[in-house]
């Protein structure tokens, strides 16, 4: 192989270089109730956001995404909406909203909303008016069907499907008033909104646009997969030893997502200047519709969040059975997806989010190699080609909290599979093990801004336990620290807005399959990035013919997380190292 390829053209430059801002950012994941809370009331708010703006531009990134904000009875955490366009108190109002946009704007950073448009709240006053009557004008923006033919509403079975639901239980809950049920894929107060009915999308699309209008940046839109349903709403497999049928390929990448999609493109996005973002969640995506739904040429979505390598480390479709961590599997899964979208679409790139345990206490090794085995991960999703997203605190290097009972948690996933397993018999220590191993709360502790008890992110009680770190590890020892977690993270950051190879350059793997340690090229006309990554405690050794001897001898080192830098990329490689090589620039 020659060391140095001439990079395909396969990306336009002037779409690089105007209109996809994007392409060259890093994105931060702010869950604001648990990030800085501004007026003691234990629960974090925009204010609070706003105090911390100075640190996230030292941290270098371009972009916020704020996971929801809006009213929010917050059976979810805010993913269950009842007022798309107000705020919800407990954040804040829209003087403290639009402060935050002007001051971030201020420093460089845009903000990104999360957008929940596959259901609402059954409190959002269209479900209400849609429940009131079977002749209500909004009936049909929901699904609701009568109870299965010759059953009984109310007795067991006569739900429509026999779905289960993503927060246990089935996908359809009774509604008294008019003895039919309502579809709802997460838990009884999100019901799914009806998008086979275009006064429904194109409500939605008139709340976008009002919010473009206030001067966000775009949209992360919530389970965007799930909005075309098959409206037959045929019955799932029930899988072995399993009460409800599996819905998914009956709810999930239906026949009309990439229509409705289109439409979203050309109704709210198409006619804005400074071209506003639109990343789609799809859990269970294939590569296939990610590639069409990120192909610039349709005009759907920039890129969607995949989630093949965060389920490297649990049973296919059971986040609760819980396998041993597989580094090599996590470099297999994302190494697919740069191949895979390297000529048409685009990557998002993450470890995690708040719906995921700790990144570092999954895939990296805290205990022995905290700083190293954070800076490896980090290297490796940054380095790739995509847009990086940075979930709060990972910059840290957060690690799982240590929740000691049921009490302490309050996640409705996890409560209620605990209840479900339990209810079933599992008896109460099994039912915690399983819950505490895949917890989202692991994800949603207090942000450590300082040492101490509440770690300087209320003055009030915590709505959540905070997880303290250990000593020297919160935010304000690590800012100024060159050696520190979240100075790796500025760098790296850095590195992608000063060389264009990081945001551009073509990925090309160089290291085989099955392995946890990883090197790959980044490609760009004749340039060359070398990056290096170790993902295990056990040293390995990279072959010098990786690459053109003279290549790799000539290749100097940009970044390097050992106390003695190498000289060679090749070579004995320590565990958790993590590397960064350069071909000279000509
Ligand atoms: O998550 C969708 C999603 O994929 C989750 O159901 C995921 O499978 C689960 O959280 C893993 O434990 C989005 C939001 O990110 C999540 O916070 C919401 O609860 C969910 O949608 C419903 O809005």
């Amino acid at each position: 192989m020659s060391a140095v390829e001439k990079r395909r053209p396969a990306r336009s430059l002037a779409l690089v270089d105007d209109d996809a801002w994007w392409r060259r950012a890093a994105i931060y994941q702010i869950y604001p109730r648990s990030f800085n809370d501004s007026d003691g009331d234990g629960i974090g708010d925009i204010g609070g956001i706003i105090e911390r703006l100075d640190y996230l531009a030292r941290l270098g990134v371009d972009a916020v995404w704020l996971s929801p904000v809006y009213e929010s009875p917050q059976v979810d955490n805010g993913y269950d909406i009842s007022d798309y366009r107000t705020i919800d108190p407990v954040y804040g109002t829209f003087d403290t909203f639009d402060q935050l946009v002007e001051a971030a704007k201020q420093r460089g950073i845009r903000i990104i909303m999360d957008l929940v448009v596959n259901h609402t709240s059954d409190q959002h006053e269209w479900f209400r008016e849609s429940a009131s009557s079977v002749d209500s004008a909004r009936r049909d923006w929901y699904w609701w069907r009568p109870p299965r033919l010759g059953t009984v509403a109310g007795e067991s079975g006569a739900e429509p499907t026999n779905w289960g639901s993503f927060f246990t239980g089935p996908t359809w809950s009774l509604e008294p008033v008019t003895g039919q049920y309502y579809l709802h894929l997460f838990a009884r107060e999100q019901p799914d909104l009806n998008w086979e009915r275009p006064a429904v999308r194109h409500a939605v699309y008139d709340m976008m646009r009002w919010w473009l209008d206030r001067g966000i940046d775009g949209f992360r839109m919530d389970v965007i997969n799930l909005i075309s349903k098959d409206p037959d709403l045929p019955d799932g497999i029930v899988p072995a030893g399993k009460r409800h049928g599996d819905g998914f390929p009956h709810y999930s990448n239906g026949p009309r997502l990439h229509e409705f999609l289109a439409e979203m493109r050309t109704e709210v996005f198409a006619s804005r200047s400074g071209v506003p973002i639109a990343i789609g969640e799809m859990p269970g995506v294939t590569l296939e519709t990610a590639q069409r739904a990120t192909d610039p040429c349709r005009g759907e979505l920039d890129m969607v969040f995949q989630f093949d390598h965060v389920e490297t480390d649990h049973a296919p479709g059971n986040k609760w059975s819980r396998t041993a961590p597989d580094c090599a599997a996590l470099i297999d899964s994302l190494c697919r997806w740069q191949e895979g979208l390297a000529d048409v679409g685009w990557n998002s790139l993450y470890l995690g989010n708040h719906d995921q345990p700790r990144s570092l206490s999954r895939f990296g090794s805290p205990e022995r190699y905290w700083y190293r085995s954070a800076t490896a991960l980090a290297t490796m999703i940054h380095m790739m080609s995509g847009t990086p997203f940075v979930y709060q605190g990972d910059e840290l290097g957060m690690v799982n909290a240590e929740f000691e009972s049921l009490d302490a948690l309050r996640d409705v996933e996890s409560l209620n599979h605990y209840r479900a397993l339990t209810d079933a018999g599992e008896s109460p220590g099994n039912a915690w093990r399983e819950v505490i191993g895949a917890s989202r709360d692991h994800a949603r502790t207090p942000m450590p801004w300082t040492d101490g008890e509440s770690g300087g992110f209320s003055a009030g009680t915590p709505w959540i336990d905070p997880h303290p770190p250990a000593p020297g590890r919160s935010a304000d020892h690590q800012i100024d620290d060159p050696g520190s977690v979240f100075s790796w993270y500025r760098k790296l950051i850095e590195l992608r807005h000063v060389d264009p190879i990081v945001a551009l350059g073509r990925f090309r793997r160089l290291t085989p399959s099955a392995t946890s340690l990883l090197a790959f090229g980044r490609l760009l006309d004749d340039e060359m990035m070398l990056v290096v990554v170790n993902l295990s405690d056990e040293s390995g050794t990279l072959e010098p013919n990786l690459l053109e001897e003279k290549v790799v001898y000539a290749m100097s080192l940009v970044m390097s997380n050992l106390p003695q830098p190498p000289c060679f990329p090749v070579g004995t490689i320590e565990p958790w190292e993590a590397s960064i090589w350069r071909t000279p620039n000509t």
